[in-house]
Parts: C-alpha cells; structure tokens; sequence
C-alpha cells in the first residue's frame, strides 16, 4: 500500500523543510511506500527549497502553480498527481502533525473511506488558535453541521487533515471555492464509512496566517453551493420557501375576504385551508419531486393530518413553556414555530411524502445516515 501525502503551500519557507523532516522520520519507520506532493502557489522562495528538497529526496516532488491560487484547488492538483492508494492532506505550517499518519493508515487499514483527525472528539485538544479565532471556527463548523448534512455526524468537519482511499475521490467532479476540501469530499466523495481520531491541533510556529475575511466569505459561498447541489439538503430550504410563500397566500387570502365582509373566524379557516392546499401543491411538486409510494389524494391527507398534528404540537408547546415553565411570550412563540417546523418536515419528509423504493438515478438517501455517530470509538456508516 502506498501513501501519497499532499500538502498545500503558500508562502511556506520556513515550514516546508521542517515538515518534510518530520515526514521522513514518520514514514521511514513504517512499511509503507509513499510519495510527498507539495502544491505550491508562493510567491517567496519556497519553490527554491522544494526543488533542492526534490534534487535530495525523490519521494519527495512539488508543482508549483504560477497562474492559480486556492487551498482546495491545489489540493485537487495533488490528487491528479498522486500515484498512492491512500491520500493524506495536511498543511504546511506544521500545525497538523505528520505522526497522526500511523494511526490515520490503521483506521484507513480497518475498512474506514475516510479518516479525520478531530479536536472535538474526547482526547483532542484545539490549542492552536486565539479566542477570536476559535469563535470564528465554532461559527464555521455550526453553519456547516446546521446545513449539511453529511457534516453533522462529524465534529471536526472543518479541519484540513484527513485521509482518504483514492476510491473516494477517483473520477469525480469536484467543484470547492476556498480552502475547505474535507467538506466537499465529505459531501460529494464515494465517502461510506468515516472515523475521527483524537489529536491535538497546535499553534503556527513560524510564518504568516493565510486566513482572511475574503475567505470567510468564500467559505460561506462554497457551503450555499454544496447545500444547493445535494438534494437531501436543499429539501429541508425547499420546505421552508414553500412555507413563506403559503404565509404569503394566507395573509392574502384572509385579508380579500375580510375586507370582502366575511367575519374574521370564517375568513381565517378558509384562508387556512386555501394555503394549506397550495403548500401541499408545491411540496408535492418542488420539494419531494421524486416518484412517491402514495396516490395525490392519501399524500394529501396524509399532509393535513401532519399539518394539523403540527398545530396541536406547537400551541402545545407554546402553552407549556408560557404557562408551567414560565418562558417570555416572544421566545415561547419562537420556539413553537421551530417545533412545528421541524415537526412538519421531518413527518412530510418520512410518511407522506416517502419514497418509491429503488428509483434508478436516485441516491438512496434513505439508507444513509441510519447510524449515529459513535464518538466512544470515533467511528461510524454515513
Ligand atoms: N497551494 C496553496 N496553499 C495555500 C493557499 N492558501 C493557504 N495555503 C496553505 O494552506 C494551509 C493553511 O493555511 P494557514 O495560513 O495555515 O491557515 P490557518 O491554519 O487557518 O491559519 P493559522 O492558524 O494562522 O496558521 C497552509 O499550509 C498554507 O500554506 C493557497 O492559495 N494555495
Ligand atoms: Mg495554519
């Protein structure tokens, strides 16, 4: 088995010979064949050092990119260069330690896709960053595990350390902005089974940061894009467009016929019922589009029964946390209204709109992600 290590550069003259240093004292005590890919888009002398570094070691090569810039491009680069069986990415900057590499190959060896070095799991430790920039990552790995899916059995879904077989990659389409590669395989690779492997994340010794709030934004550019391109996460904001647009005709609706003369009560049931069926029109349509089990009319009580099943819910819950737990009235609403939510989703999303088994083109979404993440061991199915 061969390991093809790939480590992205930018700017590294101080890093890249202490790192490959410590690769060669890792790799030469274990038994497998390996190669170092450099991706390098400097602009100081770091191409001079890999080139010396290539002239002393063949194990270890470089490209360096004079026309493009970008972590996860060049990371791409490194997988179209990379001769090995098994793909290991970390950074240059030393921040990622090449002595994970062992125990990263051993969970790649028990059967594993893809394996992910974490400080979140119970041994980790996330040394290496500022207060600052530990609110700033918090924000970014909850905004990837809120909408993703995929990133939500894992707690390091940010990070750029990991290992993949090449299968996971091999012949597909990758299409990342910025610097998070991990997510993009995570979601778009050949990925089944994922391990996370406690380790300790410390401080950038030498250089300068890369970091940027152009970067920010690119990165929340990349996940509105993933979101968008994976159909079991885009249905949950489908669901959600089609519920505003329902309060849109129930407003309408109830205002029309008030000012038509009805009383209130009667123009707000017929209302009710008007924005329920054009909800359930455009679910059925937009967002579970794919063939399902049921004829219109069981999807259509079936989606009423949810609708008033979420009524019943909500109010409930509001009733409880205004009056026994004593929650202000706003928060109480609020939370209500999440309830319902996701009360109505997940209900719509598993009964009344369920699947036609084996549709050939489809994803069986369904059988993913049946398993939850079981951190004891650090390893579990998507
Ligand atoms: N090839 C390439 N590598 C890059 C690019 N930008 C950053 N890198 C590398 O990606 C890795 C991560 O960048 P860092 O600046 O260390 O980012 P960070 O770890 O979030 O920030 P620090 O904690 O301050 O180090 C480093 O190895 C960089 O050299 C780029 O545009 N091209
Ligand atoms: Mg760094």
């Amino acid at each position: 088995m061969k390991i093809s290590v790939i480590v992205p550069s930018y700017n590294e003259g101080n890093n890249v010979i202490r790192l490959a240093h410590r690769l060669q004292a890792v790799l030469e005590s274990s038994t497998y064949l390996f190669e170092v890919i450099y991706v390098d888009d400097s602009t100081d002398n770091t191409p001079e050092l890999l080139e010396e570094l290539r002239l002393s070691d063949s194990r270890f090569t470089y490209v360096h990119r004079t026309n493009s810039r970008g972590l996860a491009t060049a990371v791409l680069e490194g997988f179209r260069q990379a001769t090995g069986d098994v793909f290991i990415v970390m950074d240059a900057d030393l921040q990622h330690p090449p002595e994970m590499i062992p125990e990263m190959m051993k969970s790649i060896l028990q059967g594993n896709d893809m394996v992910i070095p974490s400080r979140f799991v119970p041994g980790g430790k996330d040394g290496g960053l500022s207060w600052s920039r530990k609110i700033v990552s918090w924000t970014a790995r909850s905004i990837a595990r809120l909408a993703l899916k995929r990133a939500r059995h894992v707690t390091d879904p940010t990070g750029g350390i990991f290992a993949v077989r090449r299968g996971v990659v091999d012949g597909l389409h990758f299409d990342p902005i910025g610097w998070k590669i991990m997510l993009e395989i995570l979601v778009r690779g050949r990925v089944d089974k994922v391990a996370e492997i406690p380790y300790t994340f410390v401080a950038r010794d030498l250089g300068d940061s890369k970091m940027s709030l152009q970067e920010q934004f690119r990165y929340l550019h990349h996940i509105a894009k993933l979101v968008i391109g994976s159909e079991e996460d885009f249905r949950f904001w489908k669901f959600c467009i089609v519920g505003g647009s329902g309060v849109l005709v129930n407003t309408t609706v109830y205002v029309s016929l008030v000012q038509a003369s009805l009383n209130i009560v009667t123009a707000f049931v017929v209302a009710s019922i008007v924005s329920m069926i054009s909800n359930f029109v455009l679910n059925n349509r937009f967002t579970w589009s794919y063939s399902k089990v049921d004829s219109h009319w069981a999807r259509f009580i079936k989606f009423s029964v949810v609708s008033v099943g979420g009524i019943l819910l909500s109010s409930g819950l509001v009733y409880a946390l205004y009056h026994w737990l004593l929650v202000n009235y706003l928060l109480s609403g609020w939370i209500g209204i999440i309830g319902g939510i996701l009360w109505n989703y997940s209900l719509n999303d598993s009964w009344t709109f369920s699947r036609k088994a084996n549709v050939e083109g489809f994803l069986d979404v369904d059988s993913l992600n049946k398993e939850q993440p079981h951190h004891s061991s650090g390893k579990f199915k998507l």
